[in-house]
């Protein structure tokens, strides 16, 4: 049966029976690999393209003939052995749709130029975290088909033994980690801090930001979303200042709703990496919450002490999953980057310098390694950390200077081969995140480039030829492991949602009958099957969103003249700065309007918007 089905779909025995010229053109097709949500106007663009020889042509709806380009010299690309050619056509800033073609024929027509085009994929990274919401029913209003009856509602909860306390706790709300309903300490510490960095870091971008959720009082929405996670986080504190490490089930649930999942739930386990984790990001929402809610920013405050001291006095409390637990371990063994992390934002929160760190070595910050995150705030902290500051600087740009170096060749993208690990969408979104920080430091604008072609990497421009992110661009997964997705009846998923992506390891493989046979191709870019038994490679996290969101977030913000306080960019031009500077403007009189709307000046003429580059906007 197997065999039938592989014979069937996949032999290349069978094609080169149909035809000999049917089997050339399949092996030596051309294909253009891009961003398929599109390229921003102003920024350098870049596709990819493999099998080709020429030059590319770029045309625009009309059959014009735009641009036509001189690939660059072909390379391999070792993550998916192909040999491979870089396509710069970032001469054309004209907004619209265009085709590719090579020698005439048309490789793909999707090829798209726009404004604000990463807004939103921000907002749809940002809105998949109110899906995952626990204890509470999504309603219509906000989640559309997805509307769903509140699952996991019972708060109180029983402690397991591994917690050394017995009874039971109050404990609700915060975000399902992934595919699955456990709720983990550990995972949910560096998705809500990158989420809590990013506001952090463009507070008036995200100050009018919006996408559809409840409102919590004044907060703008992201704070908004933070906010729920956060009031769970709350819950798993212990009195003596530990925090229990996660509160899930026993064993991982079957395919079906929140509402329908009715194991028990379990607080369990206590240890120096949830509880470090826990301070390090209460730390940051002490300062981000202050001025909406100093009673809750002291909440968040005192939390961070308590859990520090108690990371203190228990550095090495390593957890492991208890026999009868077999939910997601999260398990670290190396805990004093944790350490690091939580003492560096205590300190920039309370200028105590009992709290202080230094960080000499740093890689990029993944759940088990947040030795970056501290980098991050020594080295965006230069009064503070006085000479630390400068080498953490530096560490970040000896790093970025590599990433950029990678991402010359290839599918434009800093991944190497080892970094196809399990949730390999998140690295490669993490290492963009890294440039970004060394471009607020330096304003090195090809470390700002490399960061943005990592969203062309994760929006298409890779191997596979996806979009690995749900709802967005011409191809992307439709069957992510992810529980609601497989179990709400609509044939859609759940949109918003980065999946983990290729890696070679292949744990699932064999998990569920025959549906998860060998996807590995010997190649770890494109190990990968868009299958929901794929927990390896197609998973989704709350660790993966993030990331994502911070890197498509923070290059709109920036686009929109937002930088960073710490940062050294210098603003971007005001409009009336940039009014003054454009003769064009002079038209100003003649029934045009000059108009700006928080993001980006336009003109308006009989109610109809355009940019300054003349092209119509919404
Ligand atoms: O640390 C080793 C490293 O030394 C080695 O070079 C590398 C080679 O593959 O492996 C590293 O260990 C990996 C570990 O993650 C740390 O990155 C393991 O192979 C890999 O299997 C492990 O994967 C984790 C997976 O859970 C299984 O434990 C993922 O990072 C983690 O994101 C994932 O998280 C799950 C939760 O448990 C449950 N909820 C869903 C979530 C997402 O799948
Ligand atoms: O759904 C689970 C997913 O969230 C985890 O990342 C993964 C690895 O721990 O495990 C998944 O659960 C699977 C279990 O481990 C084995 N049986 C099949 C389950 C998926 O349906």
């Amino acid at each position: 049966m197997n065999f039938k089905f592989g014979l069937k779909q996949y032999s290349p025995i069978k094609i080169a029976l149909v035809s000999g010229l049917a089997l050339a053109s399949i092996v030596n097709a051309a294909t253009a690999y891009i961003n398929q949500v599109g390229y921003r106007a102003s920024d350098a663009k870049e596709f990819t393209i493999a099998d080709g020889s020429g030059n590319v042509d770029i045309v625009d709806a009309s059959g014009q003939t735009v641009l036509t380009v001189t690939p660059k010299p072909a390379n391999m690309w070792a993550p998916s052995g192909q040999s491979v050619q870089l396509v710069d056509f970032s001469e054309l800033k004209a907004v619209g749709t265009y085709s590719i073609k090579l020698n005439g024929q048309e490789l793909r027509n999707d090829l798209k130029i726009s404004d604000n085009t990463f807004e939103d994929v921000t907002k749809a990274a940002l809105k998949w975290f109110y899906y995952q919401r626990a204890s509470m029913a999504l309603d219509k209003t906000y989640a559309e088909q997805w509307a769903r009856p509140a699952g996991h509602t019972n708060a109180s909860v029983a402690l397991h033994n591994s917690t050394g306390g017995s009874g039971n706790i109050n404990s609700s709300k915060g975000w399902y980690d992934a595919g699955d309903y456990g709720r983990y300490i550990v995972n949910s510490g560096i998705t809500t801090y990158t989420l809590l960095s990013l506001y952090e870091h463009f507070p008036e971008y995200f100050k009018t930001l919006k996408w559809n959720i409840p409102a919590e009082g004044t907060l703008p929405d992201l704070l908004a979303e933070i906010k729920y996670n956060l009031d769970w986080m709350l819950t798993m504190q212990a009195s003596d200042g530990g925090v229990y490490h996660k509160l899930t089930s026993l064993g991982f649930p079957g395919d079906v709703m929140p509402a329908n999942d009715r194991d028990p739930l379990y607080v369990i386990g206590k240890g120096t990496a949830a509880t470090l984790d826990f301070a390090g990001v209460m730390a940051v929402a002490a300062r981000v919450y202050k001025p909406f809610d100093a009673t809750f920013a002291n909440k968040c405050l005192e939390a961070a002490k308590a859990a520090f001291a108690w990371g203190k006095s228990n550095p090495s409390k390593a957890f492991k999953n208890p026999g009868d637990v077999s939910t997601g371990e999260y398990g670290d063994g190396n805990l004093g980057d944790e350490m690091k992390f939580a003492g560096t934002e205590l300190f920039i929160t309370t200028g105590d310098a009992s709290y202080k760190q230094n960080v000499s070595e740093a890689g990029v910050p993944n759940w088990g390694d947040v030795s970056g995150l501290a980098l991050y705030g020594i080295a965006t902290h230069e009064n503070e950390f006085e000479a630390s500051a400068p080498a953490a600087q530096a560490l970040l740009s000896e790093m970025s200077d590599k990433f950029v170096n990678r991402a010359m060749t290839g599918f434009g993208v800093v991944m190497d081969s080892d970094d196809f690990v399990w949730g390999s969408n998140a690295v490669a979104a993490n290492q963009g995140i890294w440039l970004l920080h060394a471009y607020y430091m330096t304003g090195e604008k090809s470390y700002y480039d490399a960061a943005r072609k990592v969203l062309d990497y994760l929006l298409g421009k890779n191997p596979l030829n996806m979009s690995f992110m749900t709802g967005f661009g011409t191809k992307s997964p439709k069957m992510p492991h992810h529980r609601p997705s497989t179990a709400d009846g609509v044939s859609a998923p759940v949109p918003g949602m980065l999946v983990g992506g290729p890696q070679p390891g292949g744990e699932d493989i064999g998990s569920e009958s025959w549906e998860c046979r060998d996807y590995r191709t010997g190649k770890p870019a494109t190990s990968y099957t868009d299958n929901r038994c794929s927990y390896a490679s197609n998973e989704v996290a709350i660790n993966w969103n993030a990331p994502l969101a911070y890197l498509a977030g923070a290059i709109e913000a920036l686009n929109a003249g937002h930088v960073p306080s710490f940062s050294k960019l210098a603003p971007a031009p005001t409009p009336t700065a940039i009014g003054l500077a454009r003769p064009s403007l002079t038209k100003v009189d003649n029934g045009l309007k000059l108009k700006f709307n928080g993001r980006e000046v336009f003109v308006e003429k009989n109610g109809k918007r355009f940019n300054l580059n003349g092209n119509k906007i919404k």
